[in-house]
Parts: structure tokens; sequence; C-alpha cells
């Protein structure tokens, strides 16, 4: 079990934590010299029931309040310090709100100083700290007396954190193990170490974790619990890692990166939060905001879910911009200070560390947040799929830290395949699983079948649009979801792909009339001509059409199988290719064994030497005949070839 401390300045909580714990975790020369606590001490006692417990030291003053909320945005459990002469003071007021607005329950208060005053002015301290617990939410709060001076009380909080020692509950150790550093040091000989509390799962010596966000591998050398040295820890855990990577050790190790479990590697710069905004401040949509979560501080913009500010008090979703990629995944605390005046306007906590951006109808926003919000994984994805139409479910995975087999049980007709049960499609790689509505498959595929359909009225004797055109008519679903979907489609037979152009299943390209009349006058050109069909261009003149216009639509009619180009300037009937394999027949007949050569087909058939070859080349490619040398012989009938 971890304690944090917390409390207005010189309030006593570095002294208490000496008195419990023997320890003294001011360790920095000027905090020594100040008599004042500047950054996070570690110390920690063990019971005599032989339970560890730890201590998080926090500064009080205000000057340091982002140090406070590295140690204290992690921790369940606190200890608030009040002296007894002083009473509540602002710093007092600002922890409460920090510790009420991230939802901290456990709340133990400490009036220490108690040696400093008489009798009368105890009661009236006593009567101001019930107040503020009242206003602030924390009635049922239990409240000791200390002194460290006579030692008064220090029994009472061992014996108050023995029994909650003995009844706490070790935070759940599943899931990729995430720390986020709050110290890092190079003791001599003994490489990097790293300290935070573990937030998550459970470390070996000897894992490979990554930094992130920076994303540089490392491994565990070694692992100290609480100072001992220990073979694991697990979530809860005041740890300090020894750890090794090719890069790492001349890496300048900042407080609030965090060594997570490879897999949970994703940085995010847009993350939505569910927050509460503090009593006294509003929250400005659009205002710029220090954001503290794990130990690190980065700065943002706020965008909230109503588009307008929040009033002092009001609870609601909010969208953060941030200037830098950073580390959370759901459930992680957050405070959030105003960027002009330091002070903490808002905190709650995360929903989505992988907020879209993309425009969507409020309504629409307004669901999926809802469902993010969700505290059960398998009901936040169902609602979320129900709210979106599609969800990535690994991304959901990470974001929860749940472990990769993590399927909920959608429910509805059984669509999903072996992986999920119910109304669903997966779509994307089975390590990158995605899943689809089945109402989101229906509306892409009516509004692909009426786009389709209108496509084809449009240009009757075109086979259908790319793909490119259909991912546009599907929008605004993302592409890959929406490429993923037109697969489903496909082999459902909804729609058909025929080369690179996608229709109905029921369409046939026709030809338009105009290109119908224009087929009885080459056909009729092209049959006259017999064997030596005229070229592209002759073609061109004889018609007055002009050259390209007359290359489409001869392409055109290659296209529906009524011409044969057998090469770029000349188009053949097909029966005029079946003729001339006619005429390669009969040179192979009689030449038996030895084959014809190119000067006999050019003599049989008359069409010129140039032209022969270009024939005799186009049988070969093909599979009428086949060419050894200068002879050939046939293998296959044209008639055959052409069907
Ligand atoms: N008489 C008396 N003095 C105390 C007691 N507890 C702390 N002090 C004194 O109060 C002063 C401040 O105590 P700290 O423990 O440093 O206070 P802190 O809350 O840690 O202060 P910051 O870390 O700066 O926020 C020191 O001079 C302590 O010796 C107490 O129970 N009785
Ligand atoms: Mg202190």
């Amino acid at each position: 079990m971890i304690i944090a401390l917390a409390g207005h300045v010189d309030h006593g909580k570095t002294a208490l934590i000496r008195a419990l714990t023997g320890i003294d975790p001011d360790r920095l020369p000027e905090e020594k010299k100040r008599g004042m606590t500047i950054d996070l001490g570690f110390a920690h006692v063990r019971l005599k029931s032989g339970a560890m417990v730890g201590f998080v030291d926090v500064p009080g003053h205000e000057r340091f309040l982002a140090n406070m909320l590295a140690g204290v945005l992690s921790i369940d459990t606190v200890l608030l310090v009040i002296a007894a002469d002083d009473g509540p003071m602002p710093q007092t007021m600002e922890h409460l709100s920090i510790l009420r607005l991230t939802g901290v329950l456990d709340l133990t208060v400490v009036i220490s100083k108690i040696d400093r005053v008489d009798a009368s002015h105890l009661d009236a301290t006593r009567a101001a700290v019930h107040s503020v617990l009242d206003s602030a939410g924390y009635h049922a709060a239990p409240v000791l007396e200390t002194s460290t001076v006579t030692g008064h009380g220090i029994p009472a909080v061992l014996a108050m954190i023995a029994t909650k020692a003995a009844t706490h509950r070790a935070r759940d150790a599943s899931g990729g193990f995430r720390l986020a550093i709050d110290r890092s040091f190079s003791p001599a000989g003994a490489g990097l170490v790293v300290t935070g509390t573990a937030a998550a799962g459970t470390v070996s010596v000897g894992d490979r974790l990554l930094l992130s966000p920076p994303r540089l591998a490392a491994r565990v050398r070694g692992i100290q619990v609480h100072s001992e040295a220990a073979a694991t820890a697990r979530a809860g855990d005041r740890c300090a890692l020894a750890i090794t990577g090719p890069r790492i050790e001349r890496t300048k190790l900042k407080r609030g990166d965090w060594l997570i479990d490879p897999s949970l590697h994703a940085p995010t710069q847009r993350i939505d939060a569910a927050v509460r905004v503090a009593a006294d401040r509003a929250l400005r949509h659009a205002g710029r905001v220090h954001v503290h979560f794990g130990a690190s501080s980065v700065t943002g913009r706020v965008l909230a879910q109503k588009g307008c500010d929040l009033a002092p008090g009001e609870e609601g979703f909010i969208t953060i911009a941030l200037d830098k990629p950073s580390v959370c995944l759901y459930g992680d605390r957050l405070i959030l200070r105003d960027d002009s005046s330091g002070r903490v306007v808002a905190g709650g906590i995360v929903i989505d560390p992988f907020s879209p951006d993309r425009r969507v109808r409020r309504e629409q926003r307004a669901a999926s947040l809802a469902a993010h919000a969700i505290a059960d994984p398998a009901g936040s994805f169902r609602a979320l799929l129900a709210a979106e139409g599609w969800a990535d479910l690994q991304r959901f995975r990470v974001a929860r830290n749940l472990p990769t087999d993590f399927a909920p049980e959608l429910g509805g007709p059984e669509l999903g395949g072996p992986e999920i049960r119910g109304n669903a499609i997966r779509v994307g790689s089975e390590s990158a699983p995605v899943l689809v509505s089945a109402a989101t498959i229906e509306r892409v595929r009516t509004s692909l079948t009426s786009h389709l359909a209108g496509w084809h009225a449009a240009r009757a004797d075109q086979m259908g649009p790319g793909k490119a055109e259909l991912l546009r008519a599907a929008s605004p679903i993302p592409a890959n979801i929406a490429e993923a979907v037109l697969e489903v489609l496909r082999s459902r037979g909804d729609i058909v792909r025929d080369g690179l152009a996608w229709r109905l299943p029921g369409h046939r390209p026709v030809l338009a009339p105009l290109d119908e009349a224009w087929w009885t006058r080459i056909k009729a050109a092209l049959t006259k001509a017999d064997l030596r069909p005229p070229r592209v261009r002759e073609l061109a003149d004889e018609t007055r059409l002009g050259f390209e216009e007359m290359e489409a639509l001869l392409l055109r009619f290659e296209r529906f199988g009524r011409l044969v180009g057998v090469a770029s300037n000349r188009f053949f009937l097909p029966e005029t290719i079946v003729a001339l394999g006619e005429i390669a027949h009969v040179l192979a007949a009689e030449a038996e064994e030895a084959g014809f050569t190119a000067a006999e087909f050019n003599k049989r058939s008359g069409i010129g030497r140039n032209l022969t070859i270009v024939v005799l080349e186009y049988l070969d490619a093909i599979g009428v005949t086949r060419r050894t040398g200068d002879l050939r012989h046939v293998v296959r009938s044209a008639q055959d070839v052409m069907g």
C-alpha cells in the first residue's frame, strides 16, 4: 500500500513521515537548508503484521504544485496534514480540491502540531477542519491528531494505517506493465535506475520494456520494491528498476516518461476526458491549460464537448489537444491547471486516450463519449459500436490495457466469426481487428448500391467506377474501414469487381445507340477489307471522324469483344483472325513435320510482308502457332482460342 501526503506548506507532512518511518524523505541539500520540501520524497515502514507501507511526500508550497501532482495522481490513499495552529489554509483547500476532482475517496486527516495550541484553539481548528471536509464532500474522513514533538497520536496513525493495510485490496495486476517514472538516477556501478509506482501489470527481472514516448527498448536488470531486492514487482508497488538498453543509457530520462510493456506504446496528442470543474473557477472552452497525468505535465488546449465554457462545479466531457505526444490510458487521473494563473481548474479521468480528430454530428459525438465513459469494458465497447457504427477493437484493448484475447459478447445474430460472437463483422487483420456493426454494413450497402445504380444508368457502356470512387461514396466512414466493408460486400456478392471496375451483379455494359450505328459502318468496312483491315488512321479519314475519336471507338468495340487489337494501329474482326488462323492451319498441314515460313504465309494470305509478321506474332502470342527459328507449327485452332 502506498500513501501520499497532502497539505499546506510547513504543516508538518515531512515531519509526520519521519515520525512514522524513521526515514527523512527530504533528500535534497536545498530542502534540508530551507526546511521545506521541493520535490517528491519517499519513505516506507514495515508494520507489525509484516506488510510494507510506502509514503510519497509532496511539497506544500504552491510554487511546487506540479511536483505535488506528480506524486499524488496515481495514489489512492491520502493523508491530509493540517497544522493545529494555522487550521485549513489555501493549499489545504487546493489539495482537497485536487483529491476530490480526481476521485480519491480514501482520505484521512491529521491535525498536526497539537503541542503548539491550547485546548480552545484545538477545538476551533477541529471545527474548521470538519467544516471544510463537509463542504469538500469528505464528511466521513477520519480525523486524527498528532505532535511529532511529544509523539502524541503517532501510534494511532500507525494503527489506522495497519487497519487500512489489512483490508487493502491489492490492485488488479492484470494487463501490461506500466510505470510512470518520477525519478531517475545513475548510482555508481548500477547503470540507470528509475523509480515510480507501478500502475498496472507485473514486471520481472529480465523483462523487455519500452521507454515511452521516446520508444527506446529497455531491459530490466534489477528490481527493488521499497528498497528491497525483488524478482518481480506488481501494480501498486513502489519500485526502483535498474534498466539497460542500447540507447537508453545516454538518454536523459524525464519525469513523466513511462516504462511500459511494448504492446502498450501508443503516444497520443488528443485525448477525451470526463472532468469536474473546480468549485471556484470556470473551465474555458478553447482555453490553454497545463495537463497533469501520471507523473507528467504537458500544455494543451481544452475543447469542451458543449462548445462553451463549463461552469464552476459542472461535470462534462472535454477533448484536450496536447502540445506534445504523451502517454496515458483509460482511467488515468488528470488535473488541469489554468495556463496563466497556474490554478487548478478541473480534474477527472481519461476516458479515451485516442480521441478521433474528425467531424461528426454532435449527438453522435456525445453518444461516443458516453460510451467511452462506461467503466465495464464489454459494456463500453458495445455502446461504442452502437454509437459509431464501427470500433477498433485493438485500439480499445490498448486504451484499456486489456489482454489481447479480450472479445466482448455483442448479442444479436451471429455475424462475427470465431473471436466475436454477435451482431458485427470483424474486418482488418487478425492482430488488428476492427468491428463493424451489421447496421453499418447495411447502410454502406444501401448507399453503394444506389451510387452504382446511378453510375450504371449514366454510363451504360461502361463496366463501373474504380475503388477510389466507391470509397468516397461510402464516406464519412474512414477509408480503411470502408475498404474492408467493400470486401465484405464483394464476398457476399452484393457488388462485383471486374478488373479495376466495380459494378452491381446484374449490370452488363451495353453500347450506346450511336456507337451501334458506327459499328454497322465499321464492320462493313472491315468485312470488305477481308484479310487486310485498314489502319485506324485510314478508318478515321474514310469516315471523317477524328483519329482520337476513332481510336476510342475501336477500343470500346474491343472491350465489348467485337474487335481484336492486333497492333496499336490495326483492329481485326475476330472472324478475320479465325480465317488467318485457318491459313496457318492449312500451311502447317501441307508442311507436315517441317512447319511453315512467314514468306509462305505472306504468299498464301496476300496481306503483305509487314502485316504478316504482325499477324504471326499475334497468333504466337494467343497460342495458335508456335515459332521455332524461322518455322511455325500450329498448336491450337484459332476458332478455339477466339471462342
Ligand atoms: N511543534 C511542532 N512542530 C512541528 C510538528 N511537526 C512539524 N513541525 C515543524 O514544522 C515545520 C515544518 O514541518 P515540515 O514537516 O517540514 O512541513 P511540511 O508540511 O513537510 O512542509 P513543506 O514540505 O514545505 O510543505 C518544521 O520546522 C517542523 O519541525 C509538530 O508536531 N510540533
Ligand atoms: Mg515537507
